[in-house]
């Protein structure tokens, strides 16, 4: 096997050590398309020069992107093998990407320590498309207990204000948020991006006025106005507690502001969240020192819980250099189901683009409307 994360060494990475003041863990989470991996490129571009920021790219499906990443998963797990030789379709792929990847969180944690200490103050860690997998799954949940528990933390929600508009897409969308808040117990940072095509404004007026929201409810005809009405009066509180930023992943409108609140974000992961994780910490140290326990439940079993299918042993024919292997030396299948596979994906990319743009367009039109209405009015 070539030099991946197999060959990393763990030096100095104990449980044992504490807290870490750096790098600060910045974990890039969002719907499907809602911007994350443009978001990505931006931070690190205004970050750059304070905070040296180190990459590390999580989606194992993603073609290409349009950053140089330290860390990425594509480089140690063959995402198409991995589908084909455990027969899955695209999320379960994706799913067990991820569980083979966090079968190295030790070795992962440990180059993340290095980077540290050599002077990257920020890891950016962008996340895969599908935000279930990485929010609800056991490797997701390792992977941030993990960071957290090892370097201060914090979460950075990507939300697509345009699809947003539409109130109950919104209140989906802050049901999502709200819930991954709770979950991980981290700072909580709601990036409002593609304000270069939609204006941000509306989102905190219907966080921090009920009834504005409800008068944009009453324009919406749908069974689920009803539950979002009700919804949203339960999320009050969570609005209170949350930070947001309008930023254009595109064009780096808002990233100053967003810088300045990310280290909102980590001062209050200081202040508040690291003793928690810290308590968790020594928990964890005591359960290693009393030994392996059998587990009667699995949500009290921890980093215990098994990883799917028996992901640490690959299929006997696939050899060990197909799922870990360095950089540059993913095998091309030689019947071109590849290139079929990409065809397929390009024009169901391309559909999907021109959905949006037309759903862009619509939405501009209409607001257009509104706008030459209410001056007509005035006139
Ligand atoms: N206009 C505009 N488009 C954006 C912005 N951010 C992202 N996009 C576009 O939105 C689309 C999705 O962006 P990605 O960065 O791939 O989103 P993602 O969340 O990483 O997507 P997945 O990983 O597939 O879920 C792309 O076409 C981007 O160019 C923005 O701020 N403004
Ligand atoms: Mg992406």
């Amino acid at each position: 096997m070539s030099a991946g994360l197999e060959d990393i060494k763990l030096e100095a990475l104990s449980l044992s050590e504490g807290i870490r003041d750096s790098p600060v863990c910045i974990i890039v989470l969002g719907m499907a398309g809602s911007g994350k991996t443009t978001f990505t490129r931006s931070l690190i571009q205004h970050a750059q020069q304070e905070f040296n920021p180190y990459v590390v790219n999580l989606d194992p499906a993603c073609r290409e992107v349009p950053y140089a990443a330290h860390v990425d998963i594509r480089d140690t797990v063959n995402y198409r093998e991995v589908m084909k030789q455990y027969q899955l379709g695209p999320n379960g792929g994706i799913v067990t990407a991820l569980n083979m990847f966090t079968t190295k969180m030790a070795q992962f944690a440990e180059l993340v320590r290095r980077a540290g200490e050599r002077g990257h103050k920020w890891c950016i860690i962008d996340t895969p498309g599908q935000i279930e997998v990485f929010t609800w799954s056991a490797s997701g949940n390792i992977i941030t207990e993990g960071l957290a528990t090892m370097f201060p933390t914090i979460v950075v929600y990507v939300m697509d204000v345009v699809r947003s508009a539409c109130p109950t897409t919104f209140m989906s969308n802050m049901l999502y948020a709200c819930s991954i808040l709770y979950k991980t117990r981290l700072p909580f940072l709601v990036a409002l991006n593609k304000i270069d095509l939609q204006d941000c404004s509306f989102v905190l007026d219907w966080m921090t006025d009920f009834e504005i929201f409800q008068e944009a409810l009453e324009q919406e005809q749908s069974f689920l106005s009803n539950l979002t009405r009700s919804m949203s009066l339960t999320l009050d509180t969570f609005y209170e507690n949350l930070s947001t930023c309008g930023v254009s992943a595109k064009t780096g409108v808002g990233f100053a502001q967003l810088l300045k609140k990310i280290l909102e974000c980590v001062t209050q992961y200081e202040q508040d969240y690291k003793p928690v994780y810290e308590k968790m910490r020594k928990e964890r140290l005591a359960e290693q020192a009393a030994g392996p326990k059998p587990a009667d439940n699995v949500e009290e079993a921890g980093v215990a819980v098994p990883l799917g299918l028996g992901l640490q042993d690959p299929p006997a024919n696939s050899g060990n250099s197909v799922f870990l292997m360095a950089p540059g030396l993913v095998p091309q299948s030689a019947d071109g189901d590849d290139e079929q596979e990409d065809m397929e994906e390009d024009a169901k990319g391309t559909a999907e683009d021109q959905n949006f743009h037309s759903f862009v367009q619509n939405h501009l039109t209409v607001q257009q409307n509104k706008r030459d209405k209410q001056q007509q009015n005035l006139k």
